[in-house]
Formats: structure tokens, C-alpha cells, sequence
């Protein structure tokens, strides 16, 4: 489907012979197609008409290469790794069956064995969905997998206080990282702050001055409905940065320009498949150029 979307995006600058109106709507079209959104599509087919015809660019390839400027621009990248010799503590927000979990999971193995930049020999998960039934096994299970250590509490427990032994029992062996999994939550931003504000104090107690991430998990299918949450989760925590998953198969991915455009947050893992070897640090000019078929 991601291969059948660019491919739609070049077959619409070849078969263009003329570059005119509606060759700029059609543009607008599809960039809604591929999950960019309504307002930001139209904003950067308007703009790459603007500065194509400024430029007296006319030619399609040369075209094509200002719309990946444009979109370069608005999507945004992070480099994001554990501070050496300190106490890293990030948590992982979103709604329901995102991937928090296997996100949780796949950061834990990737740098356990010295993947996405970084080794870190010290890492602890902190089971903090402690709200839906199965999640501590679901965390365990992944803990025993890749010889990670997991602390839990009771189903029903304070989530705050997993936090908080997490964070004691990674201190106990050095300095390194906690990854702590929550439950998922959509709810309106009064709701969310109520409910984050106790672990998000936590966090931020147990964690080295600017070694707390608040990491917020999308699911690339979901189009516009990730923006939205982007920005009831901005709102009522402030977010660091992005993993974006499921960006295999049925994703197109636009949403990451949408994200980056209208709310600034920059994407720093991507994740395209349920392995834990199937995450990778987000590099943007790929995701253009897959994005645009280049
Ligand atoms: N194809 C694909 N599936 C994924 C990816 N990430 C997670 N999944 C699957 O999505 C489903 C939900 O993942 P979880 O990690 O349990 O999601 P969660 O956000 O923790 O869910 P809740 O705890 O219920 O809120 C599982 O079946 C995962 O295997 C991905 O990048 N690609
Ligand atoms: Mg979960």
C-alpha cells in the first residue's frame, strides 16, 4: 500500500504534461490521501505553486524535488539516546494497541545489544499499566525474552510507585535507563493531566535533570487521528518526541509532516513490524523520499 501510494504520486507528476491548477489540486488530493491532512496539504501545494512559479521551475523532477524540500522542512527528526553514566527514565504514552508495549520492548533489546546508537548495559522496564488485566504479564513475558529485568506491582496498583521502585532498583546497579510502559488513555486534556500528573512527578524526581522523556507511541494507519492525539497529549504533559509504528504495510505515513508542521514534535524511532529487531531511528529524508516514491 506505502509502494502503491508513491507510486500514484509519480504517476501523477509523469503523466502531467501540463503543470497548472489542476495539477495543484489533484497534488492537494493526494498529499490528503497519503495522510498529511486537509490544512497542511493544501498549505504546501499553495506554497510549492507559489515558488515554482517564482522560480519558473516547470520541468516535473524539479518540481518534485521542491515538494520534498517543502516537506523536509516541516517534518521533523530527533536524535534521541540515554545519556551515558546517568539515570534515564522515559516514558511511553498513547491510546489503546498503539504498540507502547512492544515499543517498551523493542527500545529494551535494541539497546541492550547496542542497536539505534547507543549501548546501554543497565536498562529496567517498569510495568506501569497496571490497569488493563494482562498488560504485567504481557511486560514480563517480554522481560524474560530479552533478559531484561521488570519491575511490577498488582494489578490495580499505583503506577507511580512502579515507577519509583523501577527507578531504585536501576540506581541499586548504576547508572542507565528505565523504560516505564502505561496504560492506554484517550481522554480529554483535564482527564489526562489528572492522571499523568502523578507518575509525570515521579518520573521527573527519579530521573537526572534532563533525562526524563515523555515519548509519545502513534500508529502510522491511523491518519489524521494520531495528529489529534499529538496534540491532546502535547497539551496535557508535553511531549519530547514521537515513535511512530506500523509503518509497514497499510501506512502511509503522511501524518509525521502533519505532526511536525503543526505541533513541532519531532519523530525519533519508527517501528515497521512486531519483531524486536523492527525498529529503527527515523531519518527523515528516507521517510520523504519512500513517502514520494523518490
Ligand atoms: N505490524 C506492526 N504491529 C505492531 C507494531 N507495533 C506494535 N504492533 C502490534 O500492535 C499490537 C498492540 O501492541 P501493544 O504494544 O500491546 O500496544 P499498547 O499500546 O501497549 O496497547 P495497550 O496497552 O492495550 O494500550 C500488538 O499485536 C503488537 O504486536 C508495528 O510496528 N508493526
Ligand atoms: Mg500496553
Amino acid at each position: 500500500m506505502k509502494k502503491s501510494f508513491s507510486e500514484k504520486i509519480k504517476s501523477l507528476f509523469s503523466k502531467s504534461s501540463a503543470i497548472d491548477e489542476e495539477f495543484y489540486e489533484e497534488l492537494t488530493d493526494m498529499l490528503v490521501e497519503g495522510d498529511i491532512g486537509a490544512k497542511t496539504a493544501f498549505l504546501i501545494a499553495d506554497e510549492l505553486e507559489d515558488i515554482c512559479s517564482s522560480e519558473k521551475v516547470h520541468e516535473q523532477n524539479a518540481i518534485m524535488l521542491k515538494l520534498k524540500e517543502l516537506l523536509l522542512r516541516d517534518v521533523k527528526a530527533m536524535e534521541l539516546k540515554p545519556e551515558e553514566g546517568r539515570q534515564n527514565v522515559w516514558m511511553m504514552l498513547g491510546v489503546n494497541g498503539v504498540g507502547k508495549t512492544t515499543s517498551v520492548a523493542k527500545l529494551a533489546g535494541a539497546f541492550k545489544e547496542g542497536r539505534l546508537g547507543c549501548k546501554v548495559e543497565n536498562v529496567v522496564l517498569a510495568s506501569a499499566d497496571t490497569f488493563r488485566a494482562a498488560a504485567i504479564e504481557q511486560l514480563a513475558l517480554h522481560g524474560e525474552r530479552l533478559g531484561v529485568r521488570v519491575v511490577s506491582h498488582q494489578h490495580g496498583s499505583d503506577p507511580s510507585a512502579v515507577v519509583f521502585d523501577a527507578a531504585d532498583a536501576l540506581k541499586a546497579k548504576g547508572p542507565g535507563l528505565v523504560l516505564a510502559d502505561t496504560a492506554g488513555r484517550l481522554h480529554n486534556k483535564e482527564n489526562l493531566v489528572r492522571e499523568l500528573q502523578k507518575i509525570d512527578r515521579t518520573c521527573k524526581l527519579k530521573a537526572d535533570e534532563g533525562c526524563y522523556k515523555k515519548i509519545l507511541v502513534i500508529d502510522a494507519t491511523t491518519g489524521q487521528n494520531a495528529l489529534r492525539q499529538a496534540e491532546v497529549f502535547n497539551e496535557a504533559v508535553g511531549i519530547d518526541a514521537i515513535i511512530m509504528t506500523k509503518y509497514d504495510s497499510s501506512a502511509k505515513g503522511g501524518v509525521a509532516v502533519s505532526i511536525g508542521r503543526e505541533l513541532g514534535l519531532p519523530v525519533a524511532f519508527v517501528c515497521t513490524g512486531e519483531g524486536y529487531k523492527d525498529i529503527a531511528v527515523f531519518d527523515s529524508e528516507k521517510y520523504i523520499d519512500e513517502f514520494l516514491g523518490l
